[in-house]
């Protein structure tokens, strides 16, 4: 049975997402094994700990040590782009791939979103989560994080402004993939407003039911 370890709050938001869309249902479709960041808890190793990044138990599963990561049959994957690829190929339908020139497209985005964008998208998201937008140093980051994010932010605008989504004219893994990792920018509401098409195409994303219950999972945890 497919296994997730993980919890809401973290980039598993994205394969719970694609498993709303797949209609894959924690419990009965799969088995969903919480796993909390390390560095939320003051000794990770202690003994009433509960299982984390750095649990014994669970480095032997996945020896990077992060969340998400996914058991399928014996299968084990550590990087939520590629799990969300692997379930969507593996499940098939709109979200899959319908041949090998899309399922090319579709890594060719998860590696342009997680290479070009993520890094700066989530100083953004940190900066504003920790509410230093405005002092002088988060202002300094933010900034440099919105001046690394204009290029690709650009690509993205010209090609959804063209295709209305990432691959196949229809709404696929590719979006999930990509809107998750510019949602962490989404906090910069100056830096989205240039680029109305992707703005439009986010939130699109966003008011479907399946992100709609997944993030309400994610606000419950
Ligand atoms: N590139 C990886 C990054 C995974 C990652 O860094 N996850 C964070 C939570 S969002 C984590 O597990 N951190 C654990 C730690 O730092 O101990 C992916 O996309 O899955």
């Amino acid at each position: 049975m497919l296994t997730i370890y993980g919890i809401y709050k973290s980039r598993a938001t994205r394969s719970f997402w694609l498993m709303n869309e797949l209609g894959i249902e924690l419990g009965t479709g799969a088995r969903h094994v919480p796993v909390v960041q390390k560095y939320k808890l003051a000794d990770p190793l202690a003994a009433d700990a509960p299982l984390n990044t750095g649990s014994p138990e669970f480095l032997q599963i996945s020896p990077a040590g992060t969340i998400p990561c996914m058991e399928d049959d014996g299968l084990v994957l550590h990087e939520s782009l590629a799990i969300n690829l692997y379930l969507a190929r593996k499940h098939g339908g709109p979200l899959a791939p319908a041949d090998l020139a899309e399922e090319a497209q579709m890594m060719n985005w998860a590696l342009y979103a997680a290479t070009g964008i993520e890094a700066a998208a989530l100083d953004i998201s940190f900066t504003y989560a920790e509410g230093r937008q405005d002092d002088p140093v988060g202002h300094a980051v933010v900034a440099a994080a919105a001046g690394k994010l204009r290029r690709p932010f650009a690509v993205l605008e010209a090609h959804l402004a063209e295709g209305g989504f990432m691959v196949g004219g229809r709404f696929t893994v590719a979006d999930i993939n990509t809107a998750e990792c510019v949602r962490y920018a989404q906090a910069h509401a100056p830096l989205l407003a240039e680029f109305p098409a992707l703005k439009g195409w986010l939130e699109a994303c966003q008011a479907r039911p399946a992100f709609k219950a997944m993030w309400a999972a994610r606000a419950a945890e």
